[in-house]
């Protein structure tokens, strides 16, 4: 296969490790701190993880320790969506285990979890992670996003894991997928396995993040590519001077990448999900916001403009979430009744049997193709795929209909003209920055010394990501340190707490502090290109909302 010239001067790069994981592997130690609870609901988690709850935090230090040359056997699977890294966790944790004994064995399930039900795999040679070394994609072994969650599947995973001889399975995934990796591990052992589980913290959408995961990979590189783009059509729109530019960016339920990028990029508009929340905003409120900064730069002959959109944001309108949740609850209990209704105008007549008055009268008012989005499938945890529902052509709707309102009453002579952007897909597979092939290398090979340790229920974890890589710290935490109890499709669940934008965060509050400028003033940014080689103030930079995060 041909390979493009950055491609090929990747494979040679070589990711920089933490000190501590550069010794001979037998001259790592595991040390645990104290016994540890869960963030919340201690008693009901406690007797769902009977065997996993409570367990120490661990970090490694110097010391003789023979058991990290044994010979190991491991399946690794890719779980949900692609984030850049990905192929470097595989190769750290593979560089890890032959280092540790050069007959250890890594077989990869073929497209994500349903692999481990079908017993699907490869094997890993040298060979083959050689020519994914520092890539973008999860192409190596490919993923999904099946569940693992009925009886029937946790005792096949079982049988499958055994047959294939393994010692352990190392399961990278977002927030659902540590938290079935949880579940895993202590179906395990409680039925007598001595197989381990380890998570690695995967997601662009950066919001499986506490105080011991402090960011998850993925996040880093996808956040610069869009904050290139965006400060590409910025300088576009200042240039032309003709267009509003509506773009709307991946992240699912959080706002963190369109905070991020808004940090990078200075647009004139950013909405926050978590703000509109906490604020009660209407869409109607949102619109007049957004109207006010076009006006306002109006008046300054700036007919053009940049504005921000995360893609969860109408889950988090207070009059759109009550619709979506009374969708979502008629479509677990109606969904196959709804679908078989193929026509529109005979769908409305459905739901204007099932929807309160108030929702139904917003679910109308909607352009008919969001309504229809409304109506889209869900994904595998009942939600709405928000991806797919266009709130960015929605907002310029709006907003075209706001304005020509007040031309009307002859308040402003403006012109506005819009275009609809959506980024997401961009970003996920990039060649990862340095900083996240490190973070990654490093988490694959953390994740080795976590098996070797005999340890199972944990996430990989490297700690102090503001400073150079060699002073990064490498551990495990125990994934019912991260969890508390839910409600999905109607019953108490374990799960990993989603972290949303804190609004009293530095992030946040830096971001507040400058917005009103940059909605009236062109105060654009252009961020560039990743770099992958150069001066490290230029390629090894973590973004601004883990320096924010983790600085006074
Ligand atoms: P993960 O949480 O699985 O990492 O996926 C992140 C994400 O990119 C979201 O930002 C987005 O909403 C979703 O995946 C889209 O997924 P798909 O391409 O499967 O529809």
């Amino acid at each position: 296969m041909e390979v493009s010239a950055l491609q090929k001067a990747r494979y040679s790069y070589t990711p920089k490790l933490p000190d501590i994981l550069k010794r001979p592997p037998d001259n790592i130690m595991p040390q645990f701190g104290a016994a540890t609870g869960s963030i919340a609901d201690q008693a009901d988690l406690q007797t769902i993880f009977r065997h996993n709850y409570g367990k120490p935090v661990v970090t490694f230090t110097n010391g003789k320790n023979d058991a990290m040359r044994r010979r190991l056997c491991v399946g690794v699977v890719l779980s949900g969506g692609q984030a850049p890294g990905g192929h470097n966790v595989i190769a750290g944790l593979y560089d890890g285990m032959k280092k540790g004994c050069r007959d250890s064995k890594l077989y990869g399930f073929l497209g994500g979890p349903s692999g481990l039900l079908e017993n699907k795999t490869l094997e890993f040679t040298g060979g083959l992670i050689d020519q994914y070394r520092n890539t973008g994609g999860f192409d190596i072994i490919g993923s999904g996003r099946t569940k693992i969650e009925s009886p029937e599947q946790f005792a096949c995973a079982l049988e499958n894991a055994k047959k294939r001889g393994l010692d352990a399975i190392v399961i990278i995934g977002g927030d659902d997928s540590n938290t079935n990796a949880a579940l895993l591990s202590e179906y395990f052992t409680e039925n007598g396995s001595s197989i381990q589980i380890i998570g690695c913290p995967k997601t662009i959408d950066g919001d499986l993040k506490n105080e011991h995961i402090e960011v998850s990979f993925g996040f880093d590189t996808a956040v610069k590519t869009y904050s290139e783009l965006i400060g590409n059509i910025e300088r576009d729109a200042a240039s032309a001077k003709k267009y509003w530019h509506f773009i709307k960016l991946m992240g699912r339920s959080a706002s963190h990448i369109a905070l991020e990028c808004a940090l990078q990029a200075q647009p004139n508009v950013c909405l926050i999900s978590e703000e509109v929340e906490e604020k009660k905003m209407s869409l109607d409120d949102i619109v007049t916001e957004i109207c006010s900064s076009i006006i306002k730069r109006a008046s300054g002959g700036e007919n053009f403009g940049v504005v921000l959109i995360p893609e969860g944001l109408i889950e988090f309108v207070p009059e759109m979430k009550k619709l979506i949740k009374e969708l979502n609850d008629l479509m677990a209990v109606y969904g196959d009744e709804l679908s078989a209704i193929t026509n529109f105008i005979d769908q409305q007549y459905w739901l204007e049997r099932h929807l309160s008055g108030e929702s139904l009268g917003l679910f109308t008012s909607l352009p008919p193709e969001i309504a229809r989005q409304l109506l889209a499938d869900r994904d595998p945890h009942g939600n709405v795929q928000v991806s797919k529902i266009d709130t960015e052509k929605l907002l310029i709707g709006m907003a075209e209909k706001k304005l020509a309102e007040l031309r009307q009453v002859g308040a402003y002579a403006l012109k506005f003209s819009a275009l609809a952007h959506f980024f997401g897909y961009e970003g996920r597979c990039a060649f990862p920055s340095n900083f996240d092939a490190d973070y990654c290398y490093s988490l694959g090979f953390t994740a080795f010394v976590l098996i070797a340790s005999g340890l199972t229920g944990y996430i990989s974890s490297v700690k102090n990501l503001v400073a150079p890589a060699d002073k990064w710290i490498p551990g495990g935490i125990p994934l019912t340190m991260m969890m508390n109890m839910e409600r999905r499709h109607g019953l108490s669940k374990p799960v990993i707490k989603k972290a949303l934008v804190e609004l009293d965060g530095n992030p946040f509050k830096t971001f507040a502090a400058s917005r009103k400028q940059w909605a009236e003033k062109t105060c654009f940014h252009f961020p560039g290109a990743i770099q992958y080689y150069g001066p490290p103030e230029v390629c090894d930079q973590p973004t601004k909302t883990l320096k924010l995060e983790h600085t006074e």
